[in-house]
Order: structure tokens, then sequence, then C-alpha cells
């Protein structure tokens, strides 16, 4: 969610360039309506469509939002902007007219997460056993539908089903915020207003190509829209019209919505010979040093025949398949925690929405909805860190010499970083993850108070 900082929310995805957002870490806001606008579990509940005019139905603002004045000048620029951009002036007349500033989404917009996330709470929510239930149900009533999209694009039907389950709940979800409004909203007043700016004309343009109609355009507050919780870029590069009745619908029609994913998909890299990766049992001796902390340049990639030599299994103890592939491992929940291996397809899941809880929870409801196994591992329920704890963990790591950067009070990676730097300089198992524990050593040793 919150483009600003793309670690922190898990909103606002499918920003390509700037890439939406994320939540590479545990950070999340769990606060009751959450943070960003999209995002499956990160989003807001939608309020139910009354059925008004535009069907939009928009719950008023809790706290007192100052809008700043000046919105009438402002939006008549935006008109005459969009005009010179080759908008058709009946659209932009139409889909602009009586438009004004919606104060619920610039709350939404300023808001911080106030917990970070666990692994345990937010799968809970993204992979339910109704969300299970639900999905397989999905794929068994579009079962020919998503048997066509994969022969085309190469995109297996339970990833399509997981991706619809997790943005929308198979499209149950999709927002009620006119889209148009909530972008002129935050391209006005936002905390990226340059970027929303964009996504407005790009809107406005879906718009005037009459693939809908602006009123019936809805979506997240943040601009995310229909079944695949699109940005309007996103849409127009990659959206697909897949009934071919001249129309990209991906609010209404399940065929535009899924081939517009599966289109999304494969030219994220999508490996359709392959899956996302699997939950694996690591041995008692496993080196938390070879868990990856972030998808980048330091990450530990080794072949699936590497990983069994050092002692890694199935969760039933049975040798991984002996399949060329190159895997990571990922301890989302930390040593005690579940153990993944993530092959490419995972990385592609990342380039849809940068969050690693977002990913493994897409992998493993794909794998639930065609009879996977739920996770074995035992379950270490954990009391999320505070923003407000986190800053002292960071502000603690910074004074012991483990991270350079300015406290925000969000798990990223070099939070990460420094825990585990911490954590091999203190003998703990390195494995970067940040909980309470972490926070009293670190406070400890750094003659900060602890916040309880
Ligand atoms: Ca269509």
């Amino acid at each position: 969610m919150n483009l600003a900082d793309e670690e922190h929310h898990m909103t606002n995805r499918r920003l390509n360039p700037p890439r939406r957002s994320v939540l590479t870490g545990l950070t999340l806001a769990l606060v009751g309506c959450q943070s960003t606008a999209r995002g499956p579990i990160a989003q807001e509940t939608p309020p139910v469509p009354s059925g008004g005019p535009s069907g939009a139905v928009i719950p008023p603002a809790q706290g007192a939002v100052e809008i700043r004045p000046g919105f009438e000048p402002w939006l008549a620029k935006l008109r005459t902007d969009a005009i010179a951009k080759g908008i058709s002036k009946p659209t932009v007349d139409v889909a602009l007219s009586g438009i004004t500033p919606i104060p619920r989404v610039i709350e939404l917009d300023r808001r911080q997460p106030e917990f970070t996330q666990t692994f345990w709470r937010y799968l809970d929510g993204a992979v339910s056993a109704r969300r299970v239930a639900d999905g397989q149900a999905m794929l068994k009533q579009h079962g020919p539908l998503l048997k066509r999209i994969e022969d085309q694009y190469g995109v297996p039907p339970r990833f399509i089903v997981s991706f619809w389950g997790l943005e929308t709940n198979y499209g149950k979800g999709a927002g009620t915020y006119p889209v148009i409004a909530s972008l002129a909203t935050l391209a006005y007043d936002g905390r990226r207003a340059e970027f929303f700016r964009g996504e407005l004309f790009n809107a406005l343009t879906i718009v005037d190509r009459g693939h809908i109609k602006a009123q019936e355009m809805l979506g997240s507050w943040a601009g995310a829209m229909g079944q695949t919780q699109f940005m309007p870029s996103t849409f127009l590069r990659y959206g697909v019209d897949g009934d071919k009745d001249g129309h990209i619908d991906i609010w209404r029609d399940v065929t535009d919505a899924f081939s517009s994913a599966a289109n999304y998909l494969k030219s994220l890299g999508w490996d359709g010979n392959r899956t996302w990766g699997r939950a694996v049992a690591l041995p008692a001796d496993f080196d938390f040093n070879l868990a990856s902390i972030d998808t980048n340049a330091s990450e530990v990639v080794k072949p699936l025949t590497e990983w069994s030599k050092l002692g890694v299994r199935q969760p039933d103890g049975m040798v991984l398949p002996q399949q060329p592939v190159q895997a990571a491992v990922v301890v989302p929940a930390g040593a005690k925690g579940p153990a993944f291996l993530v092959y490419d397809n995972y990385r592609a899941i990342l380039k849809w929405n940068r969050s690693t809880l977002y990913a493994i929870a897409v992998g493993h409801l794909a794998d639930r909805i065609t009879g996977g196994e739920a996770l074995t591992v035992k379950r270490v329920v954990e009391e999320p860190l505070r923003r407000e704890q986190v800053t002292v963990l960071q502000e603690g790591l910074r004074k012991l010499g483990y991270v350079n950067s300015e406290p925000d009070g969000v798990v990223g990676a070099g939070t990460r970083q420094g825990v585990r730097a911490f954590q091999r300089a203190k003998a703990l198992q390195p494995d970067g993850y940040a909980n309470r524990d972490i926070l009293a050593r670190v406070a400890q040793a750094s003659g900060l108070a602890a916040p309880t």
C-alpha cells in the first residue's frame, strides 16, 4: 500500500514503475481497516454496495481529515491537461464532472501500520478453511475456462484462482470506491501525488477507450481495480479482452479477469512447468545463514540436490524431488516457524506484490485448493511488534552498529540484516527474524528501554 515506501504496505500493487507496494517483510497494517488499499488482507473490508447511482459506497472518514482548499481550480487544470494528452472532451466532462475529494481516501493514505504482521495471523486470514473451500469450488466451476487460459498463457488454473482469491476473495471484494474520484483525491493531496496523477490519466484513458463507464469503474481506495485489482497502468499494459467482445472488463467478466491475470503473470516470467516452491523440514543443525532475507544478491540459491545434501526434506521426511530446480530457503516466521524452498515462480509472485507473506500465501493457497496439506509445523503464536517497538529495535541496532538507516518503525530487509548481524555476534540462530525476544536483547545490549 503505501506507495511511498515499498516496504511497508501491501497496497498498490501493480504499480509498475514504481512498483506497487510491498511488504517484503512482515509489516502490514493490522489496524482495523488497513492501510492500503488493495490487498487481500490488507485491504479495508469493502462496504456492501447500496446500489446507488454509481454503486459506490464510501464509509465516512473516522477522524477529522483536513483536505487543503483549492480542489476546484486544480481539477480545472487537470481537465485541460487530460484533453491535451488526447483524452476526449466528452470522456473528461463525464468522468470528472462533480467529483470532490474523498476524505476517507486521504485518511487511509495517511494511516500508518500500527503493528508488524505475523506469519500465522496473516496466513490464517489469507488461507482460511473457507478460502480453501471456495477456491476448490471456483476451480471446478471455471475449470474449462481456466484450462483454455493455461493452454494460452502457461499459467496453471490453481494459481489464477489463488491470486483471484487473495486479491478479491474470488471477486467478492473488488472494492467499492469510485476509482476516478479516489485517484483524483490522491493526485491532489496524497503522499505520492505524481504517481497517482499518472494513474488518473491512465484511468481516464481506459474510460475513453470504452472498456468501462466512469461511474462503473470501482476499486480499492488507492485505485486497484476489479477482480484482479490492477492499477490502471497495469490494466493498460496487460489487460486482455478474453471473450473478444471488444471490452476489457476485469470487473464483471471472469474470462477477461483471468486472461488478464494470466497475461500479466506470463509477462512476469511465470514458468508453467514448475510450481512456486514447497514447504520443507529443515534439519536440526541447519545453518540459518543460508536462509534468504530478501530476494537480492545476497540470497543463497542452490539446486534441490544441494539442499537435499544439507538435510532439507519434505515435511513428512521424504527426500526432495530430484528435479533440476534452483531454490532458496525462506523462513518467514524465523527459525521456529515453517520453512519453504522457493523457486523462480515465487519471484514472479513477488513482482505482482512484493510481499514475502503474500507470495507464500499465493503458493500455499494454490497447493491447498488442489489437495495439498496444511502446514504441519508447530504453530508458535507471537504478539506482533508494535511500531514503537520496532523503532526502538532499530535504534538499538543502529547504536550497536548493525544498521545505518534511520528508524522508521517498519521491519524491512535492512532491519532483518541488522538483526541477523546481531544474532551472529551473540551466537544466536541467525534467522534475521525480529520479535520481542530480539527486541529485549537488543534493548539491553544498547541500553535502551524496550516498550512493553
Ligand atoms: Ca471482454
